[in-house]
């Protein structure tokens, strides 16, 4: 068997996308509750008002999940649900459907996986600066504490950010996302020191009040560089492009600026000569509270970055995609072998044990006329996929586990309803579930370990 023993196989989502009732039961405003309103932010001008209703159908969606033998269940919990204000009074009734949420996994058997931020920041926070506020980390602290005492019981493996190259990158630097704010380079960089302090301090703060011992690590995003062969040569220069900062780096997708802050407790000597006088302000002892142990990193892979070789001298060059290699409905590349060395170079540098937090593709996905919902790409993508990462496995790589994105199509943010990532269809009109022929295929390769992968 290559997996190894206890590898753990479950699906994932996110609060915003799923859970709906955005507006019920003292749920406060978050930043994507208003970036919806805004005109031509969202995909035919749609939202996660509804969603798929995931907060009144959790006990289907649960049931669901069990059907299909997942182990283990990745969700996030909405702030705004939780603290209304971001800071200050909790809403009982929020904090009330988390717990019920995880008695019902617990009762059926899946591993409840918590993220404590996937994105839906309050709004109240963000008027008040949002990740920019000197005080950010110890809100998104103090926020953590009220889950923990709620849930700690019970939750053992928790995640503190989700892609936070996303909600800085997308969120504050590019306007894609909300808050849809394009803020200067500066203010970007001192956005990323406050998120990362948060890190530090979640995760400080979730191992002083956990009931239970608990594995915790993040949900990480970063590009993914892949070398052009086994060439040694090949393989340093990708290694060598997939953690240098390059002076045109002044974007958000360095693995590095994110990673070695939490693993070595430094920033990257060739980011800070790069970013010049943008860097951030760091007070004594922030790098410390930044560097906390973790169980495990998570990282969320879809797609890899250009392929590299070495060039004449050695350095990293770019070889172009081939011609006509194959996409998703979302137009990403499918590139199986970002699967072997991400992780592969992610372990090597980090030492930190690997768990796949996503991975998926949105495909065109309908209801045929024999009311079932096949979708032999999902299938073939995704055991491509995981046949790299059993491989990354073989060669020494220390995997723990797979959560496939997304349990259900859900709103997949600025692209609205348009993307469908689920192994479980959603007619959203009528909120019918309907399982794909990739959730049964799934459901097998999770009773076998992966051996269905061979087959
Ligand atoms: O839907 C998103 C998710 O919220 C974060 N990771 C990527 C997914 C697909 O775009």
């Amino acid at each position: 068997m290559s997996f190894p023993k206890g590898f753990i196989w479950g699906a994932a989502s996110a609060s915003y996308q799923v859970e709906g009732a955005a507006f019920e039961d003292g749920k406060g405003l978050s930043v994507w509750d208003m970036f919806c309103r805004k005109e031509g932010a969202i995909w035919n001008g749609q939202s996660g008002e509804v969603a798929c209703d995931h907060y009144h159908r959790y006990r289907e969606d649960v049931a669901l999940m069990k059907e299909l033998g997942l182990q283990a269940y990745r969700l996030s919990i909405s702030w705004p649900r939780v603290l209304p204000h971001g800071t200050g009074a909790v809403n009982p009734k929020g904090l009330d459907f988390y717990d019920r949420l995880v008695d019902e996994l617990l009762a059926a058997g899946i591993e409840p996986w918590v993220t404590l931020f996937h994105w839906d920041h309050p709004y109240d926070l963000y008027c008040r600066g949002g990740w920019l506020n000197p005080y950010s980390s110890d809100w998104f602290a103090d926020y953590t504490a009220v889950v923990a005492d709620a849930l700690s019981d019970r939750v053992t493996h928790w995640m503190t950010h989700n892609e936070p190259a996303c909600f800085i990158g997308l969120g504050l630097q590019d306007g894609r996302h909300a808050p849809g704010d394009k803020l200067g380079f500066g203010q970007v960089l001192w956005a990323t020191h406050n998120a990362l302090l948060g890190h530090g301090k979640a995760v400080q703060t979730l191992r002083a009040r956990a009931r239970r011992p608990l594995q915790i690590g993040l949900a990480y995003n970063g590009p993914v560089v892949v070398p052009a062969s086994d060439r040694p040569a090949d393989v340093e220069a990708a290694r060598l492009a997939m953690f240098t900062i390059l002076p045109t780096g002044r974007h958000m997708w360095n693995n590095s600026w994110w990673l070695d802050p939490i693993f070595f407790g430094r920033y990257p000597a060739d980011g800070w000569q790069a970013f010049g006088a943008d860097v951030p302000p760091v007070k004594d002892g922030d790098l410390k509270t930044i560097n906390q142990p973790l169980d495990f990193l998570g990282v969320n892979i879809y797609y890899q970055d250009p392929t590299i070789r070495a060039g004449a001298d050695g350095r990293p060059e770019p070889v172009p995609f081939p011609v006509g290699t194959a996409q998703t409905a979302f137009k990403w590349n499918v590139t199986p072998d970002a699967l072997y060395w991400g992780p592969r170079f992610l372990y090597e540098r980090y030492k930190a044990p690997m768990v796949i937090t996503e991975n998926g593709l949105s495909c065109m996905d309908w209801v045929a006329l024999d009311g079932h919902v096949h979708d032999p790409q999902r299938i073939d993508f995704t055991q491509r996929y995981l046949l790299a990462y059993e491989r990354a496995g073989q060669d020494g790589v220390d995997i723990r586990g797979y959560f496939h994105w997304s349990i259900l199509d859900n709103f997949e943010w600025s692209e609205g309803y348009k993307e469908r990532f689920g192994l479980v269809y959603v007619n959203y009109p009528t909120q019918q579930r309907i399982p794909k022929d990739s959730a049964y295929w799934y459901k097998q390769v999770i009773a076998t370990n992966g051996a269905r992968l061979h087959e």
